[in-house]
């Protein structure tokens, strides 16, 4: 979401609040619990380069598709995330009368409804090792997936991470993928981020012009960098994105260039030498570690990390304080049916906090005939109060609920019901405070 958006979801908000926090206005404060992206170590990014060098160099010097580079790349990744405890499947399919490979990593968790995808071909040509070509944009991947482990991040949206094979050959591994995706999965795809040479040696600083909030995305990091940005146009369509797009899947990606020669102009804001293609050693046997500038893969690192939090709705919660309250009686039956007491809680990216402040205020002449639950928008229920405290009157507490597990949103009711003839009273109100 933007930053707008999410701002005018709180302003959204605030009419809902009432009684003691009114008018202490949410929509003027900032979101505060957005969880920040990760720096990516460019370090392990390079180990990872560093592997998958040393796996060309052990299988005739290439991880071409039908060579044992390839498979030996993908056990590899494979490996590290299912360490990492990501659901990992391989997906099978035959180009050119060789078996290939795409590999398909889940994060547990978020909406399955609302699908984040960020991939790159792992394979190289034959000609060497791809360590640019694609090393980087899968390590850059790779990386960010562990992060995502480490950090225990739980997101809104689903995150699904994918390396591709046989890229080179005409993008058949991301093409098999979206044709064999059912159509009721390829609309739970809401964006797809494609990382496809991102540490090339003369480095240009390009962003495909393709999903504008993914672009936008991508163009707010660089901005906060402090680095110019250009629209990518060295070949629309050339890469894993272009099957997903012509799905209709919004897309997005980054690129820092290949055979095309970097100008003047672009060596003035970039740095590097003008007249000279971004990577001299494209498709070539110099593609090794040697063929990457650790700059361009460091930001580029960074800014995957920073498109994945930003575009996976990432919790936001209000103001702290921030109350939605119901000041509206409401009279329990004697010894009768259940009755409840609403209030909407709005403009809260993803699920409640586990310290939910719920204020409870019964007025009533015995205590001990009542049953008080709290009630989730999903109809999860908490008990609060069952029957105790008999010789008292009156329910005025607040209770700390544990709601971590209930996203946000949505309409929470107090129930209250009253189970023993003789006594009486009414919800004088009920209200959430947000911490
Ligand atoms: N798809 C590329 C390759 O693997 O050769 C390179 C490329 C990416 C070229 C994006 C243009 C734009
Ligand atoms: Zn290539
Ligand atoms: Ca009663």
């Amino acid at each position: 979401m933007k930053l707008s958006a999410r701002l005018s979801a709180l302003a959204g908000a605030s009419a809902l609040v009432v009684g003691a926090l009114a008018g202490a206005a949410p929509a003027s404060a900032a979101p505060t619990g957005a969880t920040a992206a990760p720096d990516i170590p460019l370090a392990n990014v390079k180990q990872h380069l560093a592997d998958l060098q040393s796996i060309a160099t052990a299988n005739g010097g290439n991880r071409a598709h039908g060579r044992t580079g390839y498979k030996a790349s993908i056990d590899f990744v494979k490996a590290k995330l299912d360490a990492a405890g990501y659901t990992t499947t391989l997906q099978t399919f035959t180009s050119s009368g060789a078996t290939g490979y795409n590999l398909i990593a889940d994060w547990p968790g978020g909406d399955p409804n609302q699908v984040l995808m960020a991939g790159s071909h792992l394979d190289s040509v034959t000609s060497g090792a791809g360590i640019n070509d694609n090393g980087s944009g899968s390590a850059a991947v790779l990386e960010t997936a562990l992060a995502v482990s480490r950090a225990g991040y739980q997101p809104s949206k689903h995150l699904r991470f994918a390396w591709w094979g046989a890229e080179e050959l005409g993008l058949i591994g991301s093409k098999y993928y979206v044709n064999n995706l059912a159509s009721t999965e390829r609309a739970k795809v809401k964006g797809y981020l494609n990382f496809d040479m991102i540490g090339s040696p003369n480095p240009g600083y390009f962003v495909y012009d393709d999903d504008p909030t993914i672009e936008q995305t991508f163009k707010t990091y660089y901005a906060g960098l402090g680095v110019p940005t250009e629209i990518e146009t060295e070949g629309d369509g050339r890469s894993d994105h272009a099957p997903f797009k012509n799905a209709g899947i919004p897309v997005g990606g980054l690129f820092s260039g290949a055979d095309y020669v970097k100008t003047s102009a672009q060596a003035q804001k970039w740095g590097g030498t003008a007249g000279q293609s971004f990577d001299r050693c494209y498709h070539s046997s110099c593609d090794t570690t040697a063929n990457i500038n650790d700059t361009a893969l460091d930001r580029n690192s960074d800014a995957v990390a920073y498109a994945i939090w930003a575009l996976s709705g990432t919790t936001t919660t209000p103001p702290a304080g921030t109350v939605f309250e119901n000041t509206a009686d409401v009279s329990v039956p004697d010894n009768g049916a259940a009755v409840t007491s609403s209030v909407t809680v709005s403009g809260v990216t993803g699920n409640a906090p586990s310290n939910l402040a719920v204020g409870v205020d019964i007025i009533h002449t015995w205590r001990g005939d009542l049953v008080v639950d709290l009630i989730a928008p999903d109809g999860s229920v908490y008990n609060l109060h069952n029957r105790t405290g008999s010789s008292a009157d009156n329910i005025q507490q607040t209770y700390t609920v544990n709601a971590s597990s209930e996203v946000a949103n949505g309409v929470w009711k107090l129930r209250v019901q009253d189970k023993a003839s003789g006594d009486t009273g009414y919800i004088n109100s009920f209200k959430l405070t947000f911490p």
